[in-house]
């Protein structure tokens, strides 16, 4: 959280391509920040925040929830999707139509026209909790991109190649920012370093980053 985070961007500065296929769409969110805030909530209040197992048997550091007709889930075989919650044995609540269309609009502006995400997934980080280097390759249809809205504490993103041992890359993502991952991009290695304390003036000591999937 810093003093520039609530003053406008130029329009030069609303768009960056990082990579092949990757495009940072500075601040879009923005605009409707608290609105998709409140759908968020209600996802969560549906689906309860909770830590994720890897297969491996560790507890990720991060909570997470999940809407829409299939939601990520983690089993001791390995990670999948699935239709239903494994804690409530419940259908995952629907995506609220207002994140649908943030999502599908991001997607256009980033030249991913005719993108409809079916899945959401929703992470909070707490100040010192952070997601490893990893790749997104348990979605079906690889073709299609994956969207990222993040919310509240920025993070460090690292952004690194088709390999584990590649160069990483680092951004800065902050409140409001999106980033659209498709093309040569999609099975690009990724991550978040711990988040730094700070206190964000909705969302106070947390970062809720979603990620929006078409996974059939
Ligand atoms: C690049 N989330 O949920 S968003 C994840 O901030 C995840 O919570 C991070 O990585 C977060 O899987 C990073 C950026 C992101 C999301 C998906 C990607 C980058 C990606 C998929 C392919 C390549
Ligand atoms: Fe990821």
């Amino acid at each position: 959280m810093d003093l520039f985070d609530d003053l406008p961007l130029a329009a030069d500065q609303l768009r960056t391509a990082m990579a092949p296929g990757a495009v940072l769409l500075r601040g879009l969110g923005r605009a409707d920040d608290l609105a998709m805030l409140a759908a968020a909530e209600t996802v969560i209040a549906q689906a309860p925040l909770r830590h994720m197992q890897t297969p491996g048997g560790h507890t990720m550091s991060i909570q997470t929830s999940r809407c829409g007709s299939m939601g990520w889930v983690s089993e001791p075989g390995g990670y999948r999707y699935a239709a239903s919650n494994p804690q409530t044995r419940q259908p995952w609540p629907a995506i609220p139509p207002g994140l649908v269309d943030f999502a599908v609009r991001a997607a256009a502006q980033a030249g991913y026209a005719g993108f409809v995400p079916d899945s959401c997934l929703i992470n909070q980080y707490l100040p010192g909790n952070k997601l490893g280097l990893h790749q997104d390759r348990d979605e079906r249809d690889l073709r299609a991109p994956v969207v990222s809205l993040s919310l509240g504490l920025p993070a460090t993103f690292l952004f690194g190649g088709l390999q584990r041992t590649g160069k990483t890359q680092r951004y800065r993502l902050a409140h409001g920012d999106v980033v659209v991952w498709g093309g040569p991009s999609r099975l690009a290695f990724h991550g978040v370093l711990p988040v730094a304390d700070g206190h964000h003036p909705l969302l106070g000591r947390r970062r809720i980053n979603l990620t929006f999937r078409k996974v059939g």
